[in-house]
């Protein structure tokens, strides 16, 4: 690493000195950081941890669990209580909260799906782990659910972490949106990203073509112009990518712009979307505001949704501004 280089270490000190703050939010994030170093180091040795396939469980959502799923859960609510800084942790893989039991506990909440997109885990495609930090209410030593029943807007930080071909650090404490690369020679994460920006324009879109007939009109219509290339209403052609792991799509959106959409459908409106909530869709679209862009569920901003569960679904559309703001205007038009 050229000494030049800062540490994620050096940055959130530098951070502390900049905003204020008594060193809990630099503890707390450090905490996340080692976590994801060994989830890292667990999902980089594929098979050879004896890691994949199924684990024979399935989780709150009915879904069958990865062993990575459950080894990811476990070393991301063991780091993270370690700290002290957490009253108590919500995770996509548990059906409640998981109180963090000690003297003096923690003022945050961490909301964490600890390994998003595993069922790509076996195809060796990349993974990710999708993390959000809110305060926990002041007097609050044994937080129920309702306390993580909080807008997106009051997250004081969220983040993803995607393995990859290299293992990235992509995080926001609301100053914009920093990008830090893991350099496995001295097992830190290095800034490599200081100011992550989603272009306003794009020609690049996510979705999962396979259920256009499951969807509303006004996705119907942004879809199909897209398509119709040059010849069509937009006058450009347009590309489509779609990975099947959102830290992976939302990853190169904040790298390249682009659009990622997946909206309620018939197929999925009984359960409230496919994406959830507070730990899924409020830190991707708290990350993609940061960084100049829009998160919507199509009918309003992602971060001013009141939760009402703590594994709630919702609609996504989130990335380029000036892209967004048109699939909006679809909606507002076909009323
Ligand atoms: P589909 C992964 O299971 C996930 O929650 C997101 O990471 C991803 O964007 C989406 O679901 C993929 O959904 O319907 O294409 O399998």
């Amino acid at each position: 690493m050229p000494h030049t280089r800062v540490t994620i270490t050096h940055f959130l000190i530098d951070e502390q000195r900049r905003y204020g703050g008594t060193g809990h939010f630099t503890t707390l994030v450090n905490d996340i950081v080692t976590a994801c170093k060994m989830i890292s180091h667990q999902v980089n040795r594929g098979s050879l941890a004896g890691n994949l396939g199924l684990a024979g469980s399935e989780n709150v959502q009915g879904e069958t669990q990865k062993t990575l799923d459950v080894v990811t859960n476990e070393i991301f609510l063991h780091l993270n209580a370690l700290g002290g800084n957490y009253a108590g942790m919500a995770s996509e893989e548990i059906d409640d909260v998981h109180v963090v039991s000690q003297e003096g506990s923690g003022k945050y909440l961490l909301l964490f799906d600890p390994l998003d997109g595993s069922s790509n885990i076996d195809v060796n495609i990349a993974v990710g782990t999708i993390f959000s930090v809110l305060r926990c209410p002041a007097g609050i030593e044994t937080p129920s659910a309702a306390q993580f029943l909080q807008k997106g807007a009051q997250q004081v930080a969220a983040g993803y972490i995607l393995y990859g071909a290299y293992t990235m650090l992509v995080l926001s404490t609301g100053h914009g949106v920093k990008g830090f690369t893991l350099d496995q020679d001295i097992g830190e994460f290095v800034l490599t990203n200081p100011d992550r920006r989603v272009p306003a324009d794009t020609n690049e879109y996510a979705i999962n073509a396979s259920r256009s007939e499951l969807w509303e009109p006004p996705i119907q219509r942004y879809i199909k112009e897209c398509q119709a290339g040059k010849n069509g209403p937009r006058g450009k052609s347009f590309n489509m990518r779609w990975v099947g792991s959102m830290v992976a799509d939302v990853h190169r959106i904040l790298c390249r712009g682009g659009v990622f959409l997946y909206p309620i459908d018939s197929g999925n409106r009984d359960k409230g979307g496919k994406l959830r909530l507070l730990y899924e869709a409020s830190p991707m679209a708290y990350i993609v505001e940061q960084a100049g862009g829009i998160g919507t569920t199509c009918r309003g901003r992602i971060l001013d949704l009141t939760p009402t569960s703590l594994h709630q679904r919702c609609a996504v559309v989130l990335g380029s501004r000036n892209e967004v703001e048109r699939i909006e205007s679809y909606y507002r038009e076909h009323g």
